[in-house]
């Protein structure tokens, strides 16, 4: 078998080595073999996005009361990153950031799609625009097969039914959850006493195919579509990029309850990391399906983030303030794991990187470089290449400023006692927070700080005052639409 398989792989190369000594004008035939030679050697990208999942929730990011022993071994032979940022605090500005490489407020994606009435009067569009530049559509521009799988959120959910398939993005393949267009995988629900029922039943009016699946065990099903997929492109002889964004570990919590002797009594924490664990053990199938195959695992790259921070009362992100929806630390930053024994040095490998500060929209062009495609010179970015801090060859933070808004929907939490901020950057040690006038400016260092418990923008006024310009003009900066501009149209 594995003669033939070689034989059949060598022999259109040793005819064309024949015919090229004879005849100099096949050079055509020869550069596109060499092309193909090429393609073959591309790394593969598997980017994992988790939904709601708080900066201290793995185990090996802190959690103490959950184990992740998966997810952590994966960390001890990868990179850890302490100070890794999404690009905003709730699920669909944060996905088109990442898929972009950009600041969603370019897009008009500023806070969690819902249905077009509720988009329109936070002045946000329905879908993410499909001229929108994006990672997959540049991988596979340069050949590569590119699938995503899980979750999606940047158009087609509630009453926005005639938004873009997930494939007009740039991705061949999708499966996707009741929050984009196209096949899907829809939850079932099933309690402690058995009883079975359906969530988000409504989605079947997106369209389907669709399959109805134990919630408990829908992110199996999107790492086995995922497989197929892999499987298909190993054939095939490309490389490949896929997404693997789970609902998991999102609310409502509905965990294998029968194998971790809970009811809903136990309370939203304790389901929540029934999820966690649960999830943990699939994605292990995942890391397995990688490792055990050398081919793989020598030219593989896996990329693990979660998309914003914890809800609150389920997950956590340790000392750090506010949660999900918020710009303080414990709504943005991410516990990100990047894996990729080959591409590392060996005493990079299993480390953790507590001093180098970066965000999701560097990951594209970081990819890129990754990757050596090709991308057009004048491609919209806001993303710096941080590649040799991922792969552990260099320790270099972001050079430019992070700057983040926040989402139109979050100005209170009952959790303080004042608005919240609507604007914040990142720069060095420093952290400002403001609003969009730029009063009321929080100053904070968060080497020193992390917990952003002490303001000292007082003490640095110099300091305030050209941050606050500077995130005031990006923000300035972003197109804007009138609020309830399509309702008015109506
Ligand atoms: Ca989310």
């Amino acid at each position: 078998m594995n003669l033939n398989k070689h034989t059949k792989r060598f022999l259109p190369l040793l005819l064309l080595l024949i015919i090229s000594f004879g005849c100099k004008e096949k050079t055509e035939n020869s550069s596109s073999n060499d092309e193909i030679t090429e393609s073959k050697k591309k790394p593969n990208v598997i980017m994992i996005f988790i939904d709601d999942m708080g900066w201290s929730d793995l185990s090996g990011f802190g959690n103490t009361d959950a184990e992740t022993p998966h997810i952590d071994q994966l960390a001890s032979e990868g990179i850890s990153f302490d100070q890794f940022y999404v690009n905003a605090p709730i699920c669909s500005p944060s996905r088109v950031a990442i898929t972009t490489g950009t600041y969603p407020q370019r897009w008009n994606i500023t806070s969690f799609l819902n249905n077009r009435k509720h988009n329109a009067k936070r002045g946000m569009v329905n879908w993410l625009d499909t001229s929108a530049p994006t990672l997959a559509k540049d991988l596979n521009n340069a050949g590569y097969a590119t699938g995503h799988f899980g979750k999606w959120h940047m158009g087609g959910q509630r009453n926005v039914d005639e938004a873009p398939e997930i494939t007009e993005y740039g991705f061949d393949k999708s499966l996707t959850n009741f929050e984009g267009m196209g096949p899907k995988l829809l939850p079932l629900t099933k309690d402690a006493k058995g009883k079975v029922g359906r969530i988000w039943e409504g989605a079947e009016r997106l369209g389907g195919p669709y399959t109805w699946m134990q919630r408990s065990e829908i992110t199996s099903g999107f790492i086995d579509a995922a497989r197929d997929f892999m499987d298909q492109s190993k054939k095939e002889e490309k490389p490949f990029y896929v997404n693997i964004w789970p609902d998991d570990v999102h609310s409502p919590f509905w965990p294998p309850f029968e194998d971790y002797d809970l009811t809903k009594e136990d309370g939203k924490r304790a389901l929540y990391f029934a999820v966690l664990e649960a999830m943990d053990k699939q994605f292990g199938e995942l890391f397995d399906y990688v490792k055990n195959d050398k081919e793989l695992r020598d030219n593989t790259l896996i990329v693990f983030c979660s998309d914003n921070g914890p809800e609150q009362g389920a997950g956590r992100s340790g000392n750090l303030k506010g949660y999900k929806g918020h710009l303080y630390e414990g709504g943005i930053r991410s516990s990100l794991i990047v894996w990729g024994p080959k591409f590392m040095p060996e005493d990079a490998q299993g480390t953790r990187n507590n001093q180098n500060y970066f965000s999701a929209i560097d990951l594209k062009p970081s990819i890129w470089e990754f990757t050596g495609v090709d991308t057009p010179e004048d491609e919209l970015t806001d993303g710096e290449n941080i590649l040799p801090t991922l792969l552990g060859k260099t320790a270099k933070s972001r050079q430019t400023p992070i700057f983040w808004a926040r989402p139109p929907d979050r100005k209170n939490h009952k959790d303080f006692d004042k608005p919240l901020p609507d604007l914040a950057m990142r720069d060095g040690d420093f952290k400002l927070l403001c609003d969009f006038d730029g009063g009321r400016p929080e100053l904070y260092n968060l080497i020193k700080d992390p917990e952003e418990s002490n303001n000292i923008a007082q003490q640095f006024p110099d300091k305030v005052k050209s941050m606050t310009k500077k995130v005031t003009e990006w923000y300035d900066k972003m197109p804007q639409l009138d609020e309830d501009e399509e309702e008015k149209e109506e």
